[in-house]
């Protein structure tokens, strides 16, 4: 299977239709049904129903911890659990993630503390969040940046050192391990997201997930507005609720777990086989030996060098809507570019050299071969094109 003449230099676009990073999963289209019918036949579509409790199961089962919370988004359970945080203060994380991370800080009340992170990982370098920590810090919110686990370990010592809360945001860490066990029971709490482009989704949806029998309980009040009774409100809330109709999707996704992850672990070894060897490219293993679920393809231009844009560029004319996660870095996004915070070198040069190509269902192998055939294509015509910085 050989490419043609790439759409950069005047050919046919080598897909007719575009092939997006995040393509919904439906792998259980008929489980979804079935269970559709049963939320409308019992009337009950909302407000902590039987679908979110049989999602909250299957989860806490497969993740292995005592509670899993199903909220909205993933948003909003990383602004109920910081909410969790009595006094206000500094949030150490990452700003190479989603812009999610750092409003859920901000929104809880606290401010967010960038800190700069590890190139080869692109997690928390634990140096920079000990240089980091001060008076007013009060947590660490790190990220399983495509669902690589952080330095677990050692972040627990040091926030217990320190006497910070601890929380991951594993929104695309759902089926991930850290030393053979799955991520969910780490730190105070993690937060999954299943939205719509995750590799298991509930349309739009989240997990909270932690072993503290009254950290769950708070937020499971701080989700439904506080309400421990019908007309009891013991505690401030919000609507944090997942509906039975995100459940059922979420239920039935969850069902296919190991086959999403195994077509994720297929894609990955069609493209590493097909770009380990292209100089200039590192495109990340992110099946991780095992302990990752491979949603994302990262690729990132380490040599020769390569433009990233140009990639992008490129592959758009193809169809291939390949995406600059996370780019420019959410120190550079507003509310936070006007304010001083800090140099974090590694987020922009490793910002400015990632590039994100499509896998999921959408994508079977042989598209992999496809996509991967042009961006070897690419690489081999970058200098001529003058796509070499
Ligand atoms: N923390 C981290 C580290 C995160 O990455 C995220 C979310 C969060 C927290 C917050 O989680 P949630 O509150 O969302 O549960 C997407 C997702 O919207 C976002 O959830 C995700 N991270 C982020 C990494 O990616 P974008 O910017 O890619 O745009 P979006 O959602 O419009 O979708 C991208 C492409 O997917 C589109 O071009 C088309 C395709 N698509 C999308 C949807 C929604 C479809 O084909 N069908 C669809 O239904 O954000």
């Amino acid at each position: 299977m050989s490419v043609g003449r790439l759409a950069v230099l005047g050919g046919p676009p080598e897909f007719a239709t575009p092939l997006h990073v995040g393509k919904p999963n439906l792998p259980n289209v008929e489980g979804f049904q079935r269970r559709l019918q049963q939320v409308l036949s019992s009337q009950w579509l909302t407000n902590d129903g039987p679908m979110v409790r049989e999602l909250e199961t299957a989860a806490g089962e497969l993740l292995g911890v005592r509670h899993c919370v199903a909220v909205a988004n993933a948003t909003l359970g990383l602004e109920l659990l910081l909410r969790t945080v009595p006094e206000k203060g500094e949030v150490l994380v990452p700003s190479f993630t989603f812009v999610a991370t750092a409003h859920a800080i901000s929104l809880s009340g606290h401010q967010p503390v960038f800190c700069d992170i590890d190139p080869a990982t692109h997690n928390l370098c634990l140096k920079a969040v000990e240089a980091s920590i001060g008076p007013r810090t009060k947590a660490i919110l790190a990220v399983h940046a495509w669902g690589r686990p952080c330095l677990v370990n050692e972040l627990e010592r040091l926030a217990s050192e320190r006497g910070l809360a601890l929380f991951f945001d594993s929104a695309h860490a759902l089926g991930c391990s850290y030393g053979g066990k799955m991520l969910g029971r780490f730190g105070d709490a993690e937060v999954f997201s299943l939205h719509a482009t995750k590799f298991v989704h509930s349309f739009e949806g989240g997990l909270i997930t932690t072993n503290d029998d009254t950290l769950a309980s708070n937020l499971r009040l701080a989700r439904n507005f506080g309400f421990a009774g019908l007309d009891n409100v013991v505690a401030l809330g919000t609507n944090a609720k997942l509906s039975e109709v995100h459940a059922a999707m979420g239920c039935s996704n969850l069902e296919a777990f190991e086959t999403l992850r195994r077509h994720n672990y297929l894609n990955m070894a069609t493209y590493l086989g097909e770009l380990a060897d292209i100089d200039g490219l590192l495109v990340h293993d992110t099946r991780f030996g095992g302990a990752g679920n491979a949603q994302y393809v990262v690729v990132e231009t380490v040599g020769r060098g390569l433009d990233r844009d140009f990639f992008i560029d490129a592959l758009h004319r193809e169809n291939v809507l390949a995406r600059r996660y996370f780019f420019p870095g959410v120190h550079r996004a507003q509310p936070y570019a006007d304010t001083d915070v800090g140099v974090l070198a590694e987020t922009d040069r490793v910002s400015g050299r990632v590039f994100v190509l499509p896998s999921g269902l959408a994508v079977s192998p042989a598209y992999a071969t496809r996509v991967a055939r042009l961006v070897a294509e690419m690489a081999r015509l970058a200098p001529s094109a003058g796509a070499c910085r």
